[in-house]
């Protein structure tokens, strides 16, 4: 029997803290006390967990007294300045910011592909970025089969990825257009970055802000964080990261490269038709693929459109599919957690 356990969220009020509490909820998660924090502008709000109502409270480094799972979703500072506290008062983190996932000293960790990196914590586990997670999932029974020597990626995100206030912009934008309204782009592509642009009715190919080389935030982690979870620093990885008016679901078009030789498209379905989380949506012939409007509230990473390369053997092309909320954030941290308690890494 698993004991209960005293389940903190800090970001509690947020687009994936929300997310969050809800898995809980579903999975069933063994929560003896649950802790809901935010910044000061929601404390005193009152969300539901199983039908009983929790205050929240703004998030402070004594939040965290008696906690054993601490979930971290309210922006990279907030992980900086408060997971070492929650450290400190014996909680495990897992945090779903950007703020420790290539400290080689935190595992990065998406269980289907590398559930073990758990047993190295101390005490800080990564939840890694939403588009490379659904991306590895789908991924790393290829690998583990064929071997995997090449990855470029183009994505299709959706803006819940950037938080509340983006979903926000994007339906009153999209109201204002269809009304003849003026509008002023305030939050995306990023909200910190010097100009915004139209969402609704657009494709802004900026997610995150630009790096000196070019690429940016977004398309760095993706290429940086699939090669640490793989445990493959030299595999060749490309990504380009683009903003959809969808609300929530990323989408992704993925080229992969092969070691084998003479595989075919029928066993690759095969092999992500019987893959842990994968549900393959794959029939030209019936016009079965994913899309980001049948994948939301499911927890699995979908994928179709499996077509081998026209010029290269070993080359495939695919589509993949999650709601990123879910796998790609709230669901991947809760897996995280029942890991964390199945490895019997949870005192
Ligand atoms: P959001 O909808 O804007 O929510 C932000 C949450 O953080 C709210 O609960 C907010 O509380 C809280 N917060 C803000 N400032 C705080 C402070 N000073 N102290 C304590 N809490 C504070 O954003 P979101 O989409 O849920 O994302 C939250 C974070 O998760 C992002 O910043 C990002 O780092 C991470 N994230 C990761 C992924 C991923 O790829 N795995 C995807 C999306 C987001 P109030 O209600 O009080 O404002
Ligand atoms: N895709 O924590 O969509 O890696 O704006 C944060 C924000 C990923 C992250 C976004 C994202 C992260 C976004």
């Amino acid at each position: 029997m698993t004991r209960e356990l005293h389940v903190a969220v800090v970001g509690a009020t947020g687009a994936v803290g929300q997310q969050m509490i809800k898995t809980l909820q579903e999975r069933n998660f063994p929560v003896g006390k649950l802790t809901l924090l935010s910044s000061a502008r929601s404390a005193g709000k009152k969300l539901l967990f199983n039908g009983q109502e929790v205050v929240v409270q703004e998030a402070t480094p004594d939040s965290f007294e008696g906690v054993d799972i601490a979930l971290f979703s309210a922006g990279g500072s907030i992980s900086k300045a408060l997971a070492p506290e929650a450290v400190k008062s014996g909680a495990i983190v897992v945090d779903n910011t950007s703020a420790y996932r290539m400290d080689e000293n935190v595992p990065l960790v998406v269980p289907e592909v590398n559930e073990e990196a758990l047993k190295t914590h101390n005490g800080i586990i990564a939840n890694p970025n939403c588009s490379t997670i659904q991306m590895v999932a789908a991924l790393q029974p290829l690998r583990e089969a064929y071997g995997l020597s090449k990855v470029l990626v183009s994505t299709y995100q959706a803006v819940s990825g950037a938080g509340a206030a983006a979903i926000n912009e994007l339906k009153e934008q999209a109201k204002a257009i269809l009304e003849d309204k003026e509008f002023t782009p305030e939050i995306l592509p990023v909200g910190g970055d010097k100009k915004h642009y139209q969402i609704a009715f657009n494709a802004i190919p900026q997610i995150d802000k630009f790096q000196d080389n070019g690429f940016t935030f977004e398309e760095m982690k993706m290429i940086n964080e699939t090669k640490k979870i793989m445990n493959m620093p030299e595999l060749p990885v490309a990504a380009t990261c683009v903003r959809l008016p969808v609300v929530t679901g990323h989408s992704e078009s993925v080229y992969i490269e092969i070691e084998k030789d003479g595989v075919t498209v029928a066993d690759v379905k095969k092999l992500l038709a019987d893959a842990p989380g994968i549900v393959l949506q794959d029939d030209p012939e019936n016009q079965v693929y994913p899309m980001p409007a049948d994948c939301v509230g499911k927890r699995d990473v979908f994928v179709g459109r499996i077509r081998k390369d026209l010029d290269r053997d070993n080359g495939f092309h695919m589509w993949i599919v999650s709601d990123n909320l879910l796998k790609g954030a709230a669901w991947n941290s809760v897996q995280i957690a029942e890991s964390l308690i199945k490895l019997g890494l949870v005192k």
